[in-house]
């Protein structure tokens, strides 16, 4: 399942996000050297799902889900080695990293600064990676020189270059050949990293007049190509311990109108490329998550192998077409549904059934 990290520096609110997110109660967190990170399944709220849920009157409705983990706060600058690479090591097992930047209080003049220095860090990681890696493979090549290897080490050169001016990978355009030579490597800074900026309760009907520290910290977003959500998490935590009409009662007390955490999951599941799909019968209904550019037969996969294996074609209807048409039926008459071949790419919003033999 796909690793979403809440990271950032101490008090930044990322137990509060991951409250919020989770409705769960948080354990306190020990710094011992013992991580033990917060860790919960989030449901992807999908109102597509909804729709054929209530539709096909289904029996079962499964969501797709996130893997949520609240990791200890640290500061790359004052925090003790052991325990920041504790820390580190729970960084390296997420495939996407959530920044909590805190812009409630005194922290707020700090926020922009945390930012670079997060990023920094990432890449001040991989730069030592890089390094040990060239010393070797230089050493390697010496030995025996192989083509592959000497193609490898001029391109961990390139890339450290890079680091040293403090690039991440994640910004450097590397193909998908170059990647999976440097997997071995398991880089920090190729990890997509968005940027939840948490602001005061009391600010989030102003929002986005001038809340201090708030124009730097977009700006610094925006000078790394971090995608940012702004939210109060203590005001996002209290709504996800509301029954739907108390929590719609306190929104507009504050004069909101849409909560931030929707926006915040569907941030990360696009950061990482992810696309949703859907299969929908009255037996069940399922929103399903794909990587962005798969095809029918990979995504057939993603049910089960057996779908891959013996993949004939993917009954396939738009979700946009099913809900204007009104249904199955009504987008076949209207030449809606689709047979698709395996090379066929995946979109966002397919509702699709396999046929398969095995
Ligand atoms: N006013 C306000 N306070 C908040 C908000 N989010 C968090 N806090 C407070 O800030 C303090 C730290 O919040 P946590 O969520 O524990 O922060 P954390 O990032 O998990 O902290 P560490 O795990 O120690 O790094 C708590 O006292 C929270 O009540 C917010 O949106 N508004
Ligand atoms: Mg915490």
């Amino acid at each position: 399942m796909t690793k979403v990290g809440l990271f950032g520096y101490p008090g930044g609110g990322k137990s509060t996000v991951f409250q919020a997110l989770t409705a769960q109660a948080v354990s306190p967190q020990f710094l011992g050297y013992d991580l033990k990170p917060n860790q919960a399944v989030v449901k992807i709220p999908d109102e597509r799902l909804d729709f054929l849920s209530e539709h096909y009157n289904t029996k079962s409705k499964v969501h797709a889900t996130l893997e949520v983990f609240d990791i200890p706060g640290f500061d790359p600058a004052s925090t003790e080695k052991k325990l920041k690479n504790a820390v580190l090591e729970l960084y390296r097992k997420m495939d996407t990293l959530a920044l909590v930047v805190g812009l409630f209080d005194e922290m707020a003049e700090e926020a922009a600064r945390q930012i670079r220095g997060m990023v920094e860090e990432l890449v001040l990681l991989d730069y030592v990676i890089f390094e040990r890696a060239v010393t070797s493979l230089e050493k390697t090549t010496r030995v025996k020189p192989d083509k592959e290897m000497k193609a490898k080490l001029e391109l961990c050169q390139r890339i450290m270059g890079r680091l040293e001016e403090g690039e991440p990978l994640s910004r450097m355009e590397l193909s998908a050949d170059e990647l999976k030579s440097l997997s071995d490597l398991a880089p920090m800074s190729i990890k997509p990293v968005i940027a939840v900026l948490n602001i005061a309760d009391s600010d989030i009907s102003s929002y986005p007049a001038s809340i201090t520290g708030m124009p730097q910290a977009i700006a610094a977003c925006e000078e790394l190509g971090l995608p940012h959500v702004v939210m109060s998490a203590a005001l996002e935590a209290e709504l996800s311990g509301m029954t739907d009409e108390d929590a719609a009662e306190y929104m507009s007390e504050f004069g909101i109108s849409e909560r931030a955490l929707p926006r915040f999951i569907r941030t990360a599941y696009s950061t990482l490329s992810l696309i949703t799909f859907l299969t929908a019968s009255e037996k069940e209904c399922r929103s399903w998550s794909v990587r962005r550019g798969s095809n029918a037969q990979q995504t057939a996969g993603t049910i089960h192998s057996d779908l891959a294996r013996g993949f004939i074609r993917a009954e396939t209807i738009a979700f946009e077409d099913f809900k204007a048409l009104g249904g199955e039926k009504e987008a076949k008459a209207a030449g809606k549904y689709r047979l698709e071949g395996k090379e066929y790419v995946t979109q966002d919003g397919d509702i699709m059934n396999i046929r398969f033999n095995v």
